[in-house]
């Protein structure tokens, strides 16, 4: 798949493989132009975060979890950049949760819309939302394309599983009375901010998280479900990794101060 061969020993061959990925199904048209630079914006923000899924994101991971063995008809949301890095990662999360899949883009073409619903397909999606004429329904108060869902997904459901998004939807969905999950690694975004939960990390390292999270969850039940959901609080969890973050920066900023003592920089 991988067009450049990246040495195993890079230290951030795990990131560039990422990028290689997004590259190609950029080619085949699955990814929009502006998916690339979302994806630059969201590596700046892995980065800070060390480029690992944080003890605050594990702890949302197990909320979103809980909201999606406990709902009633979930939905996951797929754009171009998800469909690009977990296509099959989506479709076996869809199986566990028994959540519908459906695919809502920003830059909506009916080319792209075809691209990412056989890329679903080819990873074992057996039926694929908001692809063409099926996506009829409107959600008020949008003026994207994104607005366009799907009668029998999106408009019906009661928890939205939305990995990589604008804000604009995400707020409205809430408007609607639905609970929004939200995957952004930009804990200061509007999406990360009005969703109900949000994982602040890397959807290609969180989706396979949720997947071994709510595999376990499963099987202790749903009174389990019920008390996770009970004890976790949304803002707290992103207080914490904003200040993770902060906390980060102030050590890196220390440790570039300690070298200006004992480095010598004669030119
Ligand atoms: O496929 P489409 O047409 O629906 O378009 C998708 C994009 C991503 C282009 C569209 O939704 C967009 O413009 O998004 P934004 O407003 O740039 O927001 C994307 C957010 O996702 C930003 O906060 C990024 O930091 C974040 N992000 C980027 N890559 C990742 C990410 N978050 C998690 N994992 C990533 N790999």
């Amino acid at each position: 798949m991988t067009s450049i061969k990246i040495p195993k020993t890079h230290p951030r061959a795990e990131s560039l493989k990422i990028r290689e990925k997004l590259i190609e199904h950029f080619k085949e048209g699955v990814v929009a132009s502006a998916g690339l630079i979302a994806h630059g914006s969201g590596e700046a923000f892995d980065y800070l975060l060390g480029e690992k899924t944080i003890a605050p994101a594990l702890k949302a991971i197990e909320a979103a979890a809980a909201i999606l063995l406990t709902a009633e008809k979930p939905v996951i949301s797929v754009n171009g950049n998800t469909a690009a890095l977990v296509a099959e990662e989506i479709v076996e999360l869809a199986k566990i949760t028994n959540a519908k899949i459906e695919v809502n883009l920003f830059y909506r073409t009916p080319e792209r819309e075809i691209a990412i619903k056989k890329l679903l397909e080819k990873a074992g999606a057996k039926e694929v939302l908001g692809v063409g004429k099926r996506a009829s329904a409107k959600i008020p108060e949008l003026g994207s394309e994104r607005r366009r869902v799907d009668p029998r997904g999106i408009l019906i459901a009661d928890v939205v599983l939305v990995p990589l998004e604008d804000g604009d939807r995400t707020e409205a969905l809430v408007k609607m009375g639905k609970k929004v999950i939200a995957v952004d690694l930009n804990p200061l975004s509007r999406t990360a901010q009005k969703a109900t939960i949000t994982i602040v990390d890397n959807v290609a390292r969180a989706i396979p998280k949720l997947i071994e999270t709510t595999k376990n969850l499963k099987m202790q039940g749903l009174e389990k479900c019920r008390k996770i959901l009970h004890s976790f609080n949304s803002k707290r969890n992103l207080a914490e990794s904003i200040n993770l973050i902060k906390e980060r920066l102030s050590k890196a900023a220390k440790s570039v101060e300690l070298s200006v003592e004992t480095e010598n920089f004669d030119f």
